[in-house]
């Protein structure tokens, strides 16, 4: 009888521990999806910052083969909230420079690489 009323108080204390170990894992499990969550708007709004991609038409003012950049008198780029002006931009492909030349009409994809610098990604004459 004795015996018995013991090992019941063990097992109901053991079950306990496992509810209550249970319950502090379903807390800590909210707490690292809230937590990731928040992270993950964060991530993905500056992610999508530096994914936003500028659709532009220009002309070819001058071409800097050396420092792989090209200066475009553009038209308004609306993705960046940009009006039209003259600017230079960084080439991401050297390789596009040999498409270009001074006084042709192109079409430009644009992106913002954080820092200031103004990277065309993709750029083409319209004939
Ligand atoms: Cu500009």
């Amino acid at each position: 009888m004795k015996k018995t009323t013991k090992r019941t108080i063990t097992l109901t204390g053991t079950l306990a521990g496992i509810f209550f170990a249970g319950a502090i894992a379903v807390a800590d499990d909210m707490g690292s999806m809230n937590g990731m969550s928040g992270m993950g708007d964060m991530s993905s709004g500056a992610g999508s910052m530096s994914a936003t991609v500028g659709h532009g038409k220009g002309i070819v003012k001058s071409i800097d083969h050396k420092n792989g950049t090209v200066t475009l008198e553009h038209g308004p780029i609306k993705a960046f909230g940009w009006s039209a002006m003259t600017m230079t931009f960084t080439l991401r492909h050297r390789s596009d420079m040999k498409n270009l030349k001074k006084g042709e009409h192109v079409d430009f994809d644009v992106v913002q690489d954080g820092q200031g610098a103004t990277i065309i990604t993709k750029i083409h004459p319209v004939h």
